[in-house]
């Protein structure tokens, strides 16, 4: 062998255990990192998710070489840099003749479709090795969808818990039952506070990626002034630490209540820091199950929290790359409004809508049932276009990419993939909001009505979401009790219904072009 080994290593590829590197000797490689403009503003992610990729980027560089590793690091503001992966990597190749490419397969189809045409261009063999930082493989939930008509996350879930051992005795579920859910998810009762999640005060690499972000991403969305996410692995391990004393023992209790101005709850708080590789999951996993074995929290949250992560995380992956390209593109309920402004700019009447908007502007973070029953929901029942909503999701949240954003938007929150990932459309009124959350009591808007200018939106908009779509739902076995109630219901009601729900679309004023994707 003449030339080194060249690693390319990506932003949600932090981790000092990952395939590549573990298949390469130091004396022997290079390790390539490279920010890249083309991955901040082909979607225009918000501001404080290109600080954490950037920073946690030069960290891990520097953690790197303190390992003993060659890293030729290209950096944002480099003159030279091209702005591409590829343009870098060939730059690179130039620059260290290279007899191999070696990397790890980006976790996104778009860049992994990339990536299989280097090869041919850099005239090089270029290996691209699984991501073993996942429990279940492509090819291993290929199989297990194989001969099934449904692919429900629950029987996948039990898959993984016989896999990995967690919450086993021998072949059978801890205390006999796989779920806990009915002991978990009350609302929240007044007054409900959390212990606010560890954040980490920026470091001088991280103020040095703010003033970079301020000046050349300005316009996009989002503020930095609360940034405090965990930047490295060591930080990282000390927002796990916070999360398993203080808050994983009522995870799952409050797993789906909303209070305003609560932004984080009893949530772990830790999915950038998983999804860029800070945290190993399975590792994680084992440690919430040592705390329920040393009796310091319930099954029902440990439990609860397992699933989030060997359930629910592993299946949408699967399912992502099991139905990609088609779920980008996918619209079974043909939906057609564009976005409305306010998911940009927070201005609505409607509280719960606000406050959700608000604490994605100021954290990058909104907790599971804000981004799914309302954020999600309105999109769903206003029939905003998937792929709008997709790319709202993919800007604005710090753990999002594709792979995980997608499955979650387009199948579990707006049913546009006809079913494959939900066995009914997440669609609810005003009474679902109002008994999870304490958003109603302070909006303008009253939950109680049901049609009308001073009714909640939600409750029409809900009725309206299934007479529009009676002929593709009607059918569901799970959506009967509400079908049945709106034949029972009288005409004249029932035009009320949609005759509010309209005027309220007429209301809705749709986003400027240019928010996501630049125009
Ligand atoms: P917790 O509520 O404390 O859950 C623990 C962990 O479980 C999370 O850190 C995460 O790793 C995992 N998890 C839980 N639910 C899911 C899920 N449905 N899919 C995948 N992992 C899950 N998660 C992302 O990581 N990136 C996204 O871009 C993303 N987009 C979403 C969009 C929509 C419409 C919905 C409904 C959900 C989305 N999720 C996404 C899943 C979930 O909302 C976030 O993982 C969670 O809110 C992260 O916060 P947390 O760490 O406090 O999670
Ligand atoms: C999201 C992102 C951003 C904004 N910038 C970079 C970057 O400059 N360099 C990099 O390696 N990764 C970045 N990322 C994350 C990538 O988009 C992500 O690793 C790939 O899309 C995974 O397929
Ligand atoms: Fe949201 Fe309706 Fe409650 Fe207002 S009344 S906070 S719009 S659910």
């Amino acid at each position: 062998m003449t030339g080194p080994v060249l690693i390319p290593v990506l932003g949600d590829q932090l981790s000092h255990a990952l395939a590549s590197l573990a298949q390469s000797r130091q004396a022997d490689s290079v390790v390539l990192m490279m920010e890249v403009a083309e991955e901040a503003t082909f979607i225009r992610h918000h501001k404080a998710k290109i600080v954490l990729i950037l920073s946690a980027m030069r960290h891990f560089a520097e953690e790197l070489r303190a390992a003993g590793w060659n890293v030729d690091y290209v950096t944002l503001d480099d003159p030279a840099n091209t702005q591409s992966f590829f343009g870098e990597v060939k730059r690179a190749a130039e620059r260290h003749r290279p007899d191999v490419v070696r990397m790890v397969e980006p976790s996104e189809w778009r860049v992994l479709n990339d990536c299989e045409t280097w090869s041919a261009r850099l005239k090089l063999p270029v290996e691209l090795i699984e991501d073993d930082r996942f429990l279940c493989t492509r090819a291993e939930f290929a199989h297990w969808t194989k001969g099934r008509r449904e692919w429900r996350m629950e029987f996948f879930y039990r898959e993984m818990r016989r896999k990995t051992g967690l919450l086993m005795e021998g072949e059978h579920p801890e205390c006999g039952k796989w779920n806990y859910d009915a002991e978990n998810r009350s609302g929240p009762p007044k007054g409900l506070t959390a212990p606010a999640p560890l954040r980490f005060p920026p470091d001088a690499t991280t103020l040095a990626v703010i003033g970079l972000a301020e000046s050349r991403f300005k316009d996009h969305f989002g503020s930095l002034d609360a940034f405090g996410w965990p930047i490295t692995a060591a930080e990282a391990e000390r927002a796990v630490a916070d999360f398993l004393a203080h808050r994983l023992p009522t995870f799952g209790q409050w797993q789906d209540a909303m209070v305003a101005g609560e932004d984080f709850l009893f949530h772990a708080v830790l999915s950038p820091a998983i999804n860029l590789g800070l945290i190993d999951p399975l590792d994680l996993c084992r440690r919430v199950e040592a705390e329920y074995r040393r009796g310091r929290v319930p099954l029902a949250a440990a439990e609860g929290f397992i699933r989030q992560i060997i359930g629910w995380r592993e299946y949408v992956r699967g399912v992502y790359w099991q139905t990609m390209p088609d779920l980008a593109a996918a619209n079974a309920l043909n939906a057609k409004r564009p976005l409305p402004a306010f998911y940009w700019t927070g201005e609505t009447d409607m509280a719960c809508l606000a406050d959700c908007v608000r604490t994605t502007r100021d954290n990058a973070y909104a907790h599971h049932i804000q981004r799914l029953m309302v954020l999600g929901n309105f999109a769903l029942l206003t029939g905003v276009r998937p792929q709008d909503v997709a790319d709202w999701f993919l800007v604005v949240y710090a753990d999002a990419f594709d792979w995980v954003e997608l499955p979650n938007v387009a199948g579990m929150a707006l049913y546009a993939d006809g079913g494959r990932l939900a066995s009914k459309p997440y669609a609810a009124s005003g009474a679902y909001i109002d008994r999870m959350s304490n958003y109603c009591g302070s909006c303008r808007y009253n939950v109680k009505h049901k049609t009308g200018p001073d009714a909640c939106p939600f409750n029409a908009l809900y009725w309206h979401f299934l007479a529009r779509n009676a002929d593709t739902l009607k059918g569901n076995r799970r959506l009967a009790n509400p079908y049945a109630t709106w034949k029972r219901m009288d005409a004249d009601k029932r035009s009320e219904y949609l005759r509010s729900a309209e005027d309220f679309l007429e209301t809705l004023e749709p986003a400027r072009p240019g928010w996501a994707r630049p125009a």
